[in-house]
């Protein structure tokens, strides 16, 4: 199991409609073409879906990730992973306890976020499948965004937990990923190094 998710952490797409210029499912059927290896659906925000436009565009990108054999984790929302069939979910600090979450799905994929050791000392990690560790450097994509705590936060982490799986996310690009698997993660999670390139291919490959 846990090889298998290291493995979909190494390239890990995020996005919602909210962060796309155009049709979100291009997007992402171009992300898959060129070799993304995990997706995750996180619909929020301002200018977000809601209600059955959210759950309809939620479908079709599921149905692209089962074409290329990729993971469809969903952001938050509880109420989508059995509708979508979702195959994991990724929650944050202030969001359903991950205990609660494993009772709920005990098979699925569970993500959750650690900024800091205070974070890591308060979460049960055993009954995690892999940590998002961030922001690894600054953001504009989210608005309540912690400050950028480096590729140092990596190094701490993958020190204190040999074998977790650890995705870096915030503010990476094609530019500073090298760094943040060299700290020692399994993989990059991006939102805009994929929605706003030139070149989505060249972008995937990059990064
Ligand atoms: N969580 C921490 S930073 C972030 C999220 C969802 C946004 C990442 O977006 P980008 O565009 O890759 O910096
Ligand atoms: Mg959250």
């Amino acid at each position: 199991m846990s090889h298998y998710i290291k493995q979909s952490l190494r390239k890990y797409f995020i996005m919602g409609s909210q962060n796309c210029s155009h049709d979100p499912t291009e997007i992402l059927e171009s992300a898959a073409e060129a070799g993304i290896t995990a997706f995750q659906f996180r619909e929020k925000g301002p200018k977000s879906l809601t209600g059955n436009a959210k759950l309809e565009l939620g479908k079709q990108l599921r149905d692209i990730c089962r074409k290329h054999h990729i993971p469809f984790i969903v952001n938050d929302d509880i109420d989508l992973v059995t509708p979508l069939d979702a195959d994991g979910i990724h929650v944050g600090q202030e969001d359903q306890s991950v205990e609660e979450l494993r009772k709920m799905f005990p098979t699925k994929i569970i993500g959750l976020s650690v900024s800091n050791s205070y974070e890591v000392e308060n979460s049960p990690l055993q009954v995690v499948d892999y940590v998002g560790a961030g922001p690894i450097f600054a953001t504009n994509t989210k608005s309540d965004a912690k400050a950028p705590v480096g590729v140092e936060w990596i190094t701490t982490l993958r020190k204190q937990f040999p074998d977790q799986p650890i995705v870096g996310i915030g503010g990476i690009n094609t530019e500073n990923a090298l760094s943040v698997i060299e700290a020692g993660a399994d993989g990059v999670s991006f939102i805009t190094a994929i929605t706003t390139a030139n070149d989505i291919n060249l972008a995937v490959q990059r990064l």
